[in-house]
C-alpha cells in the first residue's frame, strides 16, 4: 500500500439535517469526489492510469446521482484490490481482430482503462465498416455502462454494451443463482437534445442497490429477491447472502440475461457469471470477465438522408414524453444539470466516513 497522507478535508458538512441531529448527508464538490476517489485508489496501490479512469466514472456516477455506482463502489473496489488478484498497474493490450472487431486484453486490471483505450479504435473502425465491436477481456468490472455508451454516442454512433457479473440471480422459475446482474446499455444520438440512453441490470435491480438497502436497514420492495427456499423475501441480507436475486420481467429478463452471458461470455472467450463467481471463491472481489460493446454508424444503414431519419426518430421520443412518460436517463440528465449548477453533490455522511477510512 502507498502511504498517502490523509489530508482530505474532514470539514463540517453543509448539513441538510437539523442542527441538533447528526448530519445525514454532506456536500462534496465534484473535484472533491474525484480527488477522494483517486486518493483511495492510489493509496491501495492502483496505478495512476487505472485510478484516473475509475475516478472519472465514479465522479460521473455521483454527478448524475447514480448512487449505487458512485463513491460507494470504492468500498468494493478496495476489497477487490485487497484480494490481490487485480494487476494494479495493468496496461491494456489492443489487438486487431479484423475490419470490424477490436479486442482489448485488460490484463486483469479494471475495465475502465481498457474501455478508454479500446473505444478510440472502435470509433475508427465503425467509421470504416458501419458496424464494429469492441471486445474487452480479462477485466475486473464494477461500473455502470451508461458512461461508455454516452461517450460513443457523442461521436454520432448508436451503441450497445453488455457484460456479465457474478452469478447472484436465479432464472425465472428457478431458485439457484445462475446469472449475473448482467447490465445492458443502449445509446442513440438525438437532434438538439441529450442522447437517448438506457442502462439497467437484467436483474430486478442492481445488486449495489440492494446493498444500499442493507446499509440503511430498509426492507426491499417485493419482487427483488428470494430466500434459500425460493420464497419471496424483502430482507436484503437474506437475498444477498442466502437466497438469490430475481430477474426483471420474469422469463423475459431471464432470456435477456442468458443472451448477455452468451455474447459477453463464451462468444468472446471469456467467463460466464457462474465461472466468475467460482473464480472469486467467496473473496467478495468484483466480478472478473469480459464485456462486449457494439457501435453502429448510421451513415451506413440509412436508405437516404440519415438526418431526416433522425428527425423521424425524434417523433418517437415526443410520442413518449408528450403523454407525461419519461425517457430513461431523463432523471440522470436533470441530476447532472443540478450537480453542475450547484457545483457539488450530496453524499450520505456515513458512506463518506466509511470511504475516508479507506485512506488510513
Ligand atoms: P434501474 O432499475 O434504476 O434502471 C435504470 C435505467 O432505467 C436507467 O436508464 C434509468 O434512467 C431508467 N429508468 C428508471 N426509471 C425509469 C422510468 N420510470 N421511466 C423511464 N426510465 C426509467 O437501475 P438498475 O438497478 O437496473 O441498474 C443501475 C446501474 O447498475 C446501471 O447503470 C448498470 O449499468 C449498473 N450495473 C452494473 C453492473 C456491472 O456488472 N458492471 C451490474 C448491474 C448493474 P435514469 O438514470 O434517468 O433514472
Ligand atoms: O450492482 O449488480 C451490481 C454490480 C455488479 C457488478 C457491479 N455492479
Amino acid at each position: 500500500m502507498n502511504s498517502t497522507p490523509d489530508t482530505f478535508p474532514l470539514r463540517a458538512p453543509q448539513s441538510v439535517a437539523s442542527s441538533t441531529a447528526p448530519p445525514a448527508c454532506i456536500m462534496l464538490t465534484l473535484e472533491e469526489v474525484h480527488d477522494l476517489s483517486l486518493r483511495v485508489l492510489t493509496h491501495h496501490g492502483l496505478s495512476s492510469a487505472q485510478a484516473q479512469a475509475i475516478a472519472r466514472v465514479i465522479t460521473a456516477g455521483e454527478r448524475d446521482e447514480c448512487h449505487s455506482h458512485g463513491i460507494y463502489r470504492l468500498l468494493s473496489c478496495t476489497r477487490t484490490l485487497q484480494h490481490g488478484a487485480v494487476v494494479r498497474d495493468a496496461t491494456p493490450v489492443v489487438s486487431d481482430r479484423g475490419p470490424g472487431v477490436v479486442a482489448v486484453d485488460a490484463q486483469f486490471g479494471f475495465s475502465q482503462l481498457a474501455f478508454e483505450v479500446g473505444s478510440k479504435v472502435l470509433l475508427e473502425k465503425v467509421a470504416k465498416t458501419g458496424v464494429a465491436a469492441l471486445v474487452i477481456n480479462n477485466c475486473y468490472h464494477f461500473s455502470a455502462l451508461w458512461p461508455e455508451v454516452e461517450a460513443l454516442v457523442e461521436h454520432g454512433v448508436a451503441a450497445l454494451a453488455m457484460t456479465p457479473s457474478h452469478s447472484w440471480v436465479a432464472p425465472a422459475g428457478g431458485r439457484r443463482p445462475v446469472f449475473g446482474t448482467n447490465p445492458i446499455a443502449f445509446g442513440w444520438p438525438r437532434v438538439g437534445a441529450h442522447p437517448y440512453v438506457f442502462d439497467f441490470a437484467t436483474s430486478a435491480v442492481a445488486r449495489g442497490e440492494i446493498e444500499l438497502y442493507r446499509r440503511s436497514g430498509r426492507a426491499l420492495p417485493a419482487g427483488w429477491g428470494i430466500d434459500a427456499d425460493g420464497a419471496s423475501s424483502t430482507d436484503a441480507a437474506t437475498v444477498l447472502d442466502q437466497g438469490a436475486m430475481l430477474t426483471f420481467g420474469g422469463y423475459k429478463g431471464s432470456a435477456l440475461s442468458t443472451m448477455i452471458e452468451l455474447l459477453a461470455g463464451p462468444l468472446i472467450g471469456d467467463m460466464t457469471s457462474s465461472e466468475s463467481r467460482a473464480k472469486d471463491d467467496g473473496a467478495g472481489a468484483a466480478p472478473c470477465h469480459g464485456e462486449l460493446v457494439l457501435a453502429f454508424d448510421p451513415r451506413f444503414f440509412s436508405q437516404g438522408d440519415f438526418l431526416e431519419d433522425r428527425v423521424r426518430a425524434e417523433k418517437l421520443f415526443e410520442g413518449i414524453t408528450d403523454q407525461g412518460a419519461r425517457l430513461p436517463s431523463q432523471r440522470r440528465f436533470a441530476a447532472r444539470e443540478r450537480s453542475l449548477g450547484n457545483g457539488c453533490v450530496q453524499v450520505p455522511a456515513a458512506l463518506y466516513y466509511d470511504v475516508r477510512q479507506l485512506l488510513l
